[in-house]
């Protein structure tokens, strides 16, 4: 029996907070997340595992009120381990026992985990919770409080905040404010230091240089960016559009929109050569792009991203001359052709693990300096404790004077990161830095490789779990025939490659292709979705081409 826990009020609170009968939520990608009326009970219960998590590591844990970038009338839960990184693995599989718990069982299974994960019930729990702009947020994360308080957790309410602020702040509270404050000034704070010091070395651009327009995919972005726009330096004049006041969240706009579309955002009005940017629904998410002369629509993703940050890192590591070892970490859906470059020309050891920031963060965290971007645009960088205690010092002491320039960028490089998870505010404020100090445009920027044509579709299936993938989710187990005709079809095609994969956000199975031309991506990507539909269940007609 549990000294501290009051079954009575348990029964009672999660009484309050029913589970719909039969429902079964699986831990996704990044957390559990489905149409927001079925997830009262889930936060609630997070809300509980919050509190066990926190009496477990004794530490401030997070939880997020977000659904990203999926439609407004979705929502999610992200849960943050105590250095801003997300829940660790180990314990999804309580998060999931927890959240389709019968009512009658939830006591049993909360002691199971407290035995299990030898938590100390005597210690305190402290939870920050954050929630973004969906109209269902405000009411879910009431419920995280509820579960919260019932066990007896204290909580810091942060309201509205965009994903990575959340990360942040748990980071800073838990390394005793050595990361930062606690608290969204000192994020805006830290950031537009570095920012400002960064730019402070650029030559100076011309005017059509310092505007970038952003696209805030209707969410929380445009409500964080206005509150740190007086921090800024003048050097960088931000215009924002979809900023939530007209139109819904990620509706026709956002990063995962443009990306997946390969087009540019309703709402936002461009001209040739502009340099925009879209963030995602809670903000972690960033790509580029601009429309050229002709009018061709050009996109700048995480790919690109990463290549840049890795291109700049690597000269001012050589600079430095420390051996410190720098690697980029990928996913399957990274495109070949950035792969090949970061390899091939820049000679960066690159890795592909499976979709989803916590295995690119779990596998960047290996290197002194870890890379790590998914082409949707979610990505960061990591610096080894070691090395950053390498490059403060030469920074500070450093008696070369061009080794000592290039470590002090480096340590407001390291400032500038949110090395707790991808950030579309801090990677903006990083490519905007990167860009003004090398004097590059977004056009040269992009012309650094030409990606291979690819295209993103997607397939509904009675259940997605059958397709079961191995080998960084590039290669199909299950259902059976399935892998073995995805080959045959990417064999007619030039610089061809296709995989599927069940989708840990959305209830669908994600296709993946790229080929020598758009025309033949574009027919791979359909041969691929329409084996899926008839290997592995379809649902409603057939995909069209
Ligand atoms: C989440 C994850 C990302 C992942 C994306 C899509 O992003 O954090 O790592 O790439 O889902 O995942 P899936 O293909 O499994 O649906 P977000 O921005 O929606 O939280």
């Amino acid at each position: 029996r549990l000294p501290e826990m009051d079954s009575e009020a348990l029964k009672k609170y999660s009484a309050l907070h029913p589970k719909p009968p039969g429902l079964t939520l699986q831990y996704g990608t990044a957390g559990f997340r489905t149409k927001a009326e079925q997830l009262d009970h889930v936060m609630f219960r997070m809300g509980l595992l919050a509190v066990l998590r926190s009496k477990a590591v004794v530490s401030t844990i997070g939880v997020m009120v977000t659904a990203s970038h999926n439609p407004e009338e979705d929502n999610g839960v992200k849960l943050v381990d105590p250095l801003g990184e997300m829940l660790h693995p180990s314990w999804e599989e309580y998060a999931t026992q927890l959240a389709n718990a019968e009512e009658e069982e939830l006591q049993k299974i909360i002691i199971d985990i407290c035995q299990k994960a030898a938590v100390n019930q005597h210690k305190d729990a402290l939870v920050f919770i954050g929630r973004d702009t969906r109209p269902s947020s405000e009411k879910l994360s009431q419920s995280v409080i509820d579960g919260i308080s019932v066990l007896g957790g204290q909580y810091h309410d942060y309201g509205l905040v965009t994903t990575p602020q959340l990360h942040y702040m748990v980071c800073c509270q838990n390394t005793q404010g050595q990361y930062g404050k606690a608290m969204l000034e000192g994020y805006y704070e830290k950031l537009s230091k570095a920012f400002t010091e960064l730019i402070k070395q650029s030559p100076s651009a011309g005017e059509s240089q310092r505007h970038l327009k952003i696209d805030c995919a209707n969410g929380i972005g445009a409500l964080k960016l206005s509150e740190m726009e007086p921090y800024f330096p003048k050097e960088v004049i931000i215009h924002l559009f979809n900023d939530g006041t007209k139109e819904k969240l990620n509706h026709l706009c956002g990063a995962d929109f443009v990306k997946v579309h390969q087009k540019p955002p309703r709402g936002l009005d461009m001209k040739p050569n502009e340099r925009c940017c879209s963030f995602d629904g809670d903000a972690d998410r960033i790509v580029y792009y601009y429309k050229d002369a002709t009018g061709h629509f050009h996109l700048i993703d995480g790919d690109k991203i990463a290549t840049l940050i890795s291109i700049f890192l690597k000269e001012l590591l050589a600079k430095v001359g420390e051996t410190l070892h720098m690697a980029v970490v990928q996913t399957a859906y990274a495109n070949g052709s950035s792969t090949r470059y970061l390899e091939e020309t820049l000679k960066v050891p690159v890795h592909c693990v499976k979709t989803g920031v916590k295995h690119l963060h779990h596998k960047a965290q290996e290197f002194d300096v870890g890379v790590y971007f998914e082409a949707n645009g979610h990505g960061t960088v990591l610096f080894s404790k070691a090395a950053e205690t390498k490059i403060r010092q030469l920074a500070k002491e450093g008696k070369d004077d061009e080794k000592r320039e290039a470590a002090k960028v480096l340590e407001n490089m390291i400032d500038l990161i949110n090395q707790t998870v991808g950030d579309a505010i801090s990677d903006m404020l990083v490519i905007e830095a990167i860009l003004a100090l090398k004097g590059l445009t977004v056009q040269q920027w992009d012309a650094i490789y030409a990606d291979l044509p690819n295209r993103l579709l997607k397939v509904q299936v009675a259940d997605r779990r059958v397709i079961v993938t191995t080998d960084a989710e590039r290669c199909v187990v299950t259902p059976p025939g399935l892998q073995e005709k995805i080959d045959a079809l990417v064999k007619k095609y030039k610089l061809s490659r296709a995989f599927v994969r069940p989708s840990g956000t959305e209830d669908v199975v994600r296709i993946y292709a790229e080929a020598d031309t758009q025309e033949n991506t574009d027919a791979l990507a359909h041969e691929v979705s329409l084996a899926v539909y008839h290997l592995a269940g379809g649902k409603g007609a057939p995909p069209q081409p």
